[in-house]
């Protein structure tokens, strides 16, 4: 029988992984250490760009950094997945991004990124050069943003060393900006705000156009639930293909509605736009109005009902993304259909799609039968064997020594 793995078994290697790199960079012991969670969300997909609702959870894997100053104006990278350092004058950054962004590696585009967007939100700090060396325990290409982890805690990092003062929505802004502008993943704001404004047990529910962000208990532990991730191995790239066609349809869509965004767009009005648009257009239309309201569903039914009610709010997100979206994979599939056949309160795709992970509400008891059964589902379907592991709500992004 398999079971799930432990909650981010390597989360304490990844901080002394940053540190021992840190070492053998610069000869010298790191001033500070800080990290940022990734994230799965738990309702509310391709909404965020829509101006509309989203309601994720900060996951306990982390990007931890190890840093140090230099006193000569430049800033220096490196990273456990490739430990050849990327450097550059921070007063270059301005030259580099967006422009010139293809001549440096693509890990090394978020951390300068960040560093590029957090001098333009401040441009009046005195800042030092700097060395930052990373390691993390998020997944990469899983769908639960390893990016917005290395985001956050380069914004933390950066934040506290030059004095910056920004808030943590600003950070996030910050964060965005760089995946955006200096990554060219033209995606929304959600991910790093969960990362930054994480909790313990807690979901954050996120109202993207005001940025208003709601801490909402999920009440797991007292429900007797776990989630438990199923990692596809399914990898995908936002800063390519589907992604962006996807958005540039919602926006397509919202205008033929006449509105900003579609999230002034209603359940009632659907029946106008299906007269409207053409088919594809207006499906796509359909997954993000019926997904906004899932999420206030969602919330709704949490507070007065617990978690256990909100099992079918996941199943039919996962059936609007597949049908209407068309972002989920056949593995993705099989690991939602599996889940649900074993037993799971819900279960659906996590993130932006075309790969990555599905999430699963599961009584605490029938996790090695969830498990087994997806393990299984996949064998029979001859898919590689997914990777299966528990996520806690866990605090968002700071410093940690
Ligand atoms: C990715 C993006 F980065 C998010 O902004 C969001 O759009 C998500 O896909 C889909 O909900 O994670």
């Amino acid at each position: 029988m398999s079971t799930a793995a432990a909650d981010a078994p390597n989360a304490t290697t990844a901080a002394d992984q940053a540190r021992d790199l840190f070492r053998e960079l610069t000869g010298t012991t790191p001033e500070g250490a800080w990290s940022a969670p990734g994230r799965a969300n738990l309702i509310g997909e391709h909404t965020d760009y829509n101006d509309g609702f989203v309601f994720p959870f900060a996951i306990a894997h982390r990007t931890h950094v190890a840093l140090g100053r230099r006193d000569d104006g430049r800033i220096r990278v490196v990273s456990t997945f490739d430990p050849v350092p990327v450097e550059i004058a921070l007063a270059d950054l301005d030259a580099l991004f967006p422009a010139r962004r293809d001549e440096i590696v693509e890990w090394a585009r978020y951390p300068l990124g960040v560093a590029w967007a957090l001098r333009q939100a401040a441009p009046a700090a005195d800042v030092t050069g700097i060395d930052l060396a990373f390691a993390s325990s998020v997944p990469v290409g899983a769908g639960l943003s390893s990016s917005a982890a290395i985001e956050g805690a380069t914004a933390s990092a950066l934040n506290d060393t030059w004095n910056l003062g920004l808030d943590r929505v600003a950070l996030a802004r910050a964060g965005r900006r760089a995946e955006n502008e200096a990554v060219g993943a033209p995606t929304g704001i959600m991910d790093q705000m969960a990362s930054m404004l994480g909790e313990a047990d807690a979901g954050i529910f996120l109202d993207c156009r005001s940025l208003d962000a709601q801490v909402i208990e999920l009440g797991l532990a007292a429900a007797g639930l776990e989630l438990l991730v199923i990692d596809t191995g399914v990898t995908h790239a936002h800063s390519t293909g589907g992604y962006g066609e996807r958005r540039a349809a919602c926006e397509r869509g919202a205008e033929i509605m006449g509105v900003p965004a579609l999230r002034d767009v209603s359940v009632a009005d659907l029946a106008r736009a299906e007269q409207l648009m053409d088919e594809v257009t207006f499906r796509r239309v359909r997954h993000v109005v019926t997904e906004n309201q899932r999420v206030l569903d969602t919330v709704r039914t949490l507070r007065e009902q617990g978690p256990t009610a909100i099992g079918d709010l996941l199943v039919a997100s996962h059936a609007s993304m597949r049908d209407d979206f068309e972002i989920s994979v056949p593995e993705l599939d099989t690991a939602v259909e599996a889940s649900l056949a074993a037993g799971a309160v819900g279960a659906r795709m996590t993130g932006g799609g075309f790969g990555g992970a599905a999430i699963a509400l599961v009584a605490h008891d029938l996790i090695p039968q969830v498990t087994d059964a997806v393990v299984a589902a996949f064998a029979a379907s001859g898919f590689a064997p997914p990777t299966i592991f528990t996520v806690t709500p866990s605090a968002g992004a700071g410093r940690d020594a």
